[in-house]
């Protein structure tokens, strides 16, 4: 993928499963008409994701989770020209989207859950990989983050992590970081992980930033609800893509897009 103008990655949440088989069909169809509209808008990726990480989610179990996901990767990769990313921690989940035609295999647990390192290795060897930071569970991740320096803990563990990918026979190549936002963080630990992001793409993979909507922009915004975090969650991925973030991870495709092709223009410098 060419790093060398921002790439935005669009999310596609697909709900929790209906009832009746129509509701299904509706499901797919509107799954279809999103990706399209987030790929018209200028989305080079789209992350597609059946288990919800918020702070204090349940987990999903894995039939249910390839239930929702599997079907919507289909239709989207037999449609349309976009790469996919499934974003989940579940090796059977990562082995059969990839099967499904997703390209990618975004992972908030970095490869620590069972069996998912040796699957990501068993991949054909243009799958990419994101690694992602997490203190905790999602759980109960946001209870009591601490670190004692912040930005260094969350390089070491990404090293770590593509250090093990390495070893498991994983090409670096492959590789992305993510800091995390947001997972095992107060909002001191994630604005400085910001301020100092370049310190991160130093370790020599690209970087995935997600920022979009997240509480710590609602935090900075007097605790703005979801729906009025459109405006900071913009200025977050600018300065993420002006500290060298490759791929920013976005719900609203079409105002990043226009956000950082300004932002490009003027470069990182
Ligand atoms: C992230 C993610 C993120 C990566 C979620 C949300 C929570 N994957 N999945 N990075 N966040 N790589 O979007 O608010 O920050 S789910």
């Amino acid at each position: 993928m060419d790093f060398s103008q921002p790439v935005v990655m669009g999310i596609l949440n697909v709900t929790p499963d209906s009832f009746s088989d129509g509701g299904k069909h509706l499901q797919l169809d509107d799954a279809l008409f999103q990706a399209e509209a987030m790929l018209k808008d200028g989305a080079q990726i789209l992350d597609i994701g059946g288990e919800s990480t918020r702070p204090g989610a349940k987990a999903v179990n894995a039939d249910d989770e390839l239930e929702r996901v599997i079907p919507v990767i289909e239709k989207v990769t037999a449609n349309l020209d976009v790469a996919v990313s499934v974003d989940t921690s579940k090796a059977i989940v990562m082995t059969e989207a990839v099967k499904a035609g997703a390209g990618m295999v975004n992972d908030v647990m970095a490869l620590r859950g069972e069996g998912a390192l040796q699957a990501v290795a068993q991949m054909p060897s243009n799958i990419a990989v994101c690694l992602m930071h997490m203190q905790g569970q999602p759980r109960t991740m946001q209870q009591a983050p601490s670190y004692k320096d912040v930005l260094k803990e969350v390089a070491a563990f990404l090293n770590e992590r593509a250090d093990a990918c390495i070893q498991a026979g994983i090409d670096s190549n492959r590789i992305v970081l993510d800091a995390g936002f947001g997972f095992g963080k107060t909002l001191q630990h994630n604005l400085l992980l910001l301020q100092h992001l370049d310190q991160l793409s130093s370790c020599g993979y690209p970087l995935l930033t997600g920022i979009s909507r997240k509480s710590m922009v609602g935090a900075l915004l007097n605790n703005a609800p979801v729906d009025q975090r459109l405006f900071g969650s913009l200025a977050a991925a600018i300065i993420a893509w002006q500290k060298g973030s490759a791929i920013i991870r976005v719900h609203d495709v079409k105002a990043t897009v226009d956000a950082l092709k300004v932002a490009s223009a003027i470069g990182r410098n």
